[in-house]
């Protein structure tokens, strides 16, 4: 297994998937859930609408996987992480399932690499460190078949150092 500390923009990466940080109705926002949908294009946004139809909206610390249209990537996993509330509102355990659920299904797709954006720590608030130590100790816990690359991509200064000192101390 390799990972990848990369800082910059999750859209412009050559990895099999790309995991979205979404919100439970799917339809877009901002942060990395616009990025992505400004750079992949409609196709995406149609078929999150399509789950939504069929399944009703997504909940905190599910995936669900769609195209990734205009991306390199070959597929978008969207995930909804929790909102912080102060950290007595089990958020710690479903952003660990944000990161258990997208690889589960990157397991499923039978890909080979996939990049995580820092789930849940723009609007929604959750403490940075924090939420570094649940997404790394996720991903290390996992046990991989398919799955040989995963890069975690910061986009702003705190959270890659964050994730430098967790991953190369
Ligand atoms: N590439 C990689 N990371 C990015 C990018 C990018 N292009 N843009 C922002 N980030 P956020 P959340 C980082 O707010 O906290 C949306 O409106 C950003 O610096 O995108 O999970 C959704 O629709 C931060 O570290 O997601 C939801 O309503 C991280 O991505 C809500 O925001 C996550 O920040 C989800 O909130």
């Amino acid at each position: 297994m390799k990972f990848e500390l990369l800082k910059g923009d999750i859209t412009t990466l050559e990895v099999d998937i790309i995991v979205n940080a979404a919100n439970s109705s799917l339809l877009g926002g901002g942060g990395v859930d616009g990025a992505i949908h400004r750079a992949g294009g409609p196709s995406i946004l149609k078929e999150c609408k399509e789950i939504v139809d069929e399944q009703g909206n997504c909940p905190t610390g599910e995936a669900v996987m769609t195209n990734a249209g205009n991306l390199k990537a070959l597929k978008v996993i969207h995930t909804v992480g929790p909102v912080w509330k102060g950290g007595q509102f089990k958020e710690a355990q479903a952003l660990a399932n944000c990161y258990y659920n997208s690889l589960k299904l990157a397991e499923i797709a039978e890909v080979s690499s996939i990049a995580f954006p820092n789930i849940s720590t723009g609007v929604y608030g959750y403490p940075k460190q924090q939420a570094a130590e649940v997404a790394v100790k996720t991903v290390y816990g996992f046990v991989f078949n398919h799955v040989k690359k995963v890069v975690f991509v910061c986009y702003d200064d705190q959270n890659y150092n964050i994730y430098s000192s967790l991953l190369f101390q």
